[in-house]
């Protein structure tokens, strides 16, 4: 059932939402296949199993017709150089999504099987992601990035197609700024 008229309250200390739907939390321990070097990821994943990323949701649900909205928040760091990313998704619905900058500094990395594409993300802007490209964010800073995200909510979320075709790109830290190496050069 469609949901009243709300509001949501961000909280900037924690990147939490008030009211919230569910909060996830991905560890190290989740994130197996995702960065290239194996033995960083798994020295990380038998030591402190950090956690990689939080993500909030609004109330609204996942349901035709209504918008959710959820902020994600990526804690600082790197895997054998790589920085620390999400896991990434197609939307099995394509259609578009709305990224929003909260703090931090980070990226959007964008593949839609052919074609990699890096739109930098900070405060204040706003990353389109059209339908059909499957999108990833990575913290390239040294304090949490943090973005809202705006998408449609029968999208869906397939996890799979990344695990198979890749993102294009990984997304290295370099001397001054972050590195785009190619995908499968490892
Ligand atoms: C949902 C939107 C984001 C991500 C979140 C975590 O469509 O793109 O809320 O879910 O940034 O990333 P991932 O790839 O683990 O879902
Ligand atoms: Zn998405």
């Amino acid at each position: 059932a469609p949901i009243d008229p709300m509001s949501v309250t961000f909280q900037p200390a924690t990147g939490g939402m008030n009211p919230s739907g569910p909060v996830l939390s991905r560890r190290m321990s989740d994130l197996e296949g995702l960065f290239a070097d194996t033995a960083a990821w798994q020295e990380a994943r038998d030591g402190a199993d950090p956690v990689v990323y939080e993500v909030a949701s609004s109330p609204v649900p996942e349901a035709p017709g209504e918008l959710p909205q959820s902020i994600t928040t990526i804690h600082p760091g790197t895997v054998g150089g790589e920085f620390h990313m999400t896991k990434g998704h197609q939307h099995p619905n394509p259609q578009g999504e709305i990224y929003f900058g909260l703090s931090g500094t980070g990226g959007l990395l964008l593949f839609d099987g052919t074609t990699p594409k890096w739109i930098p993300m900070a405060p204040g802007v706003i990353g389109y992601i059209p339908p059909g490209w499957a999108h990833r964010s990575v913290n390239t800073g040294d304090e949490p990035y943090r973005f809202l995200a705006v998408y449609p909510g029968d999208a869906g979320h397939d996890y799979g197609w990344v695990l198979e075709h890749g993102m294009g790109w990984r997304v290295r830290r370099g001397a001054a700024e972050p590195q785009l190496v190619p995908f499968r050069s490892e």
